[in-house]
């Protein structure tokens, strides 16, 4: 193996292609987007990654890795392109289909081509093979055909890619063989091999474990405060039985994995899926339940009221906003007639059309009548009440993410309103959080 081209320079690409060309395999790293390509040549890249600039940069610099529009002649060819969802939550396969034409005219006899993109099951036998085939060259008799999803945590991306279990699918025995030596180069975690279609299911399967783990965590939460007791204590006491663990419920799920992998799965057998749909619901309305939570807290009135919202990413200390939970419930909040000032820390400069943003937290503060977190990142976790107070008149806190205990922040003059810990008058003396 000495060449290998990939298709695809984003989150996962990217990284991957700067691990081949860590072991001095010669890569040709492509994107149509000819920003993309530019932004690399000049020395730096397009997204936030922990220590992802430095690997790429050197990648190029020692001439490994060569970023460019065009694909081309390679030993191996890995498609690692976007597969979002359509608005009516249909897969859009359209990235996948154009790179694999793209292949097709490249491809020669004793060839490996790797599926990394999420896909609805059956996507590498029914839709990738007879592109590949187009020319005349067959799956399995004349090149190898696999199916190897990336299941690394954004954030730790580069790690990841080297230490989690590997699973590769092939389209035949020998097809899995050939993805194995491939990635075996970087990889040190365990590789499994199996066909294509049960690791297309492995990815989704993960995914949609989580979402509906989170979305019975959600709703205890609603249910927490309908029975007026605090989710995070039973949570926490529920855990202590060695057989569960409860994930954390909060304003939703978001990403571009967790909230989009189970629709593949629905759409492909509606039949079939009535609880990983259902919870996909439970979390999608989660944001719809924190604007209730708001609105509550504030008398009933959601018009006029100036609120303070802390976090827009996915999840905590990231720079991701792709279908993230948070920058819902501002614009619902928005939309409701709330006046929306919302800071977020790894993209203080995001502009928003449905609502205001500031680019400080002091900014975002200081003429609001309520702060609302709605991410749980580092920075907000380390705000201490008095310090706050000196920066807003808002007495009134929302936590959505369990990150500002009532003990420290009620002497200091707040009232804090918790998600899924709205506890009933009658018990507030017994609480202990
Ligand atoms: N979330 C909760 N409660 C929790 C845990 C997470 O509400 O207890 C929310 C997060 O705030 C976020 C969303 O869920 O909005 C997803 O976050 P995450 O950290 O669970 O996952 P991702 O989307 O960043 O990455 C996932 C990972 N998959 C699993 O953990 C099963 C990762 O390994 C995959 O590579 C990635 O999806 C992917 O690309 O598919």
């Amino acid at each position: 193996m000495k060449k290998v081209c990939i298709l695809g320079l984003g989150y996962i690409g990217l990284p991957t292609a700067a691990m081949f060309a860590m072991q001095k395999l010669d890569v040709v790293g492509v994107d149509i987007n000819d920003a993309i390509i530019q932004k690399l040549n000049s020395g730096g890249i397009h997204i936030q990654e922990t220590g992802l600039e430095e690997v790429v940069q050197q990648a190029i610099q020692t001439g490994h890795l060569r970023p460019s529009l065009k694909v081309e002649p390679a030993d191996a060819f890995i498609i690692a392109v976007p597969t979002p969802f359509y608005d009516d939550k249909k897969a859009d396969m359209r990235a996948v289909i154009s790179a694999a034409e793209a292949i097709v005219p490249h491809l020669r006899r004793g060839n490996l081509v790797i599926l990394e993109s999420t896909s609805p099951p059956l996507t590498t036998a029914g839709l990738v093979q007879p592109i590949l085939e187009r020319f005349g060259l067959r799956a399995g008799a004349d090149f190898y055909l696999a199916y190897s999803p990336e299941r690394v945590l954004p954030g730790k991306i580069l790690h990841e890619l080297v230490y989690n279990a590997r699973v590769i699918g092939g389209i035949d025995a020998a097809s899995a063989q050939a993805g194995r030596d491939l990635y075996a180069i970087f990889v040190q975690g365990e590789i499994i091999q199996t066909d294509a279609t049960t690791a297309e299911m492995v990815k989704l399967m993960e995914n949609t474990y989580r979402d509906v783990n989170i979305a019975i965590a959600n709703e205890f939460s609603r249910l927490a405060d309908r029975f007026g007791i605090d989710v995070w204590e039973a949570i926490q006491i529920a855990n202590l039985h060695p057989r569960v663990k409860i994930l954390n419920p909060g304003p939703g799920v978001g990403g571009h994995c967790i909230s989009v992998d189970p629709w593949f799965l629905v759409e492909a057998a509606p039949d079939l899926t009535r609880l990983i749909l259902a919870s996909r619901q439970v979390n999608d309305s989660q944001p719809h339940y924190v604007m209730e939570i708001v609105r509550q807290a504030l008398g009933g009135q959601l018009a006029g009221k100036r609120i303070a919202a802390l976090g827009l990413s996915y999840k905590p200390d990231v720079d991701d906003l792709r279908e993230s939970p948070a920058v819902e419930a501002a614009r619902m909040l928005a939309e409701a007639g709330a006046l929306v000032t919302a800071f977020e820390p790894h993209r203080p400069e995001e502009q928003f059309e449905a609502f205001q943003t500031a680019a400080s937290l002091p900014a975002s503060v200081r003429r609001a009548d309520l702060v609302l977190a709605l991410v749980a990142h580092q920075e907000f976790r380390q705000i201490q009440p008095a310090d706050l107070a000196a920066l807003t008149p808002a007495r009134l806190v929302v936590d959505t993410v369990h990150i500002w205990p009532a003990a420290a922040w009620e002497p200091a003059g707040f009232r804090l309103v918790e998600l899924g810990a709205r506890r009933n008058s009658n018990y507030a003396s017994l609480g202990s959080s």
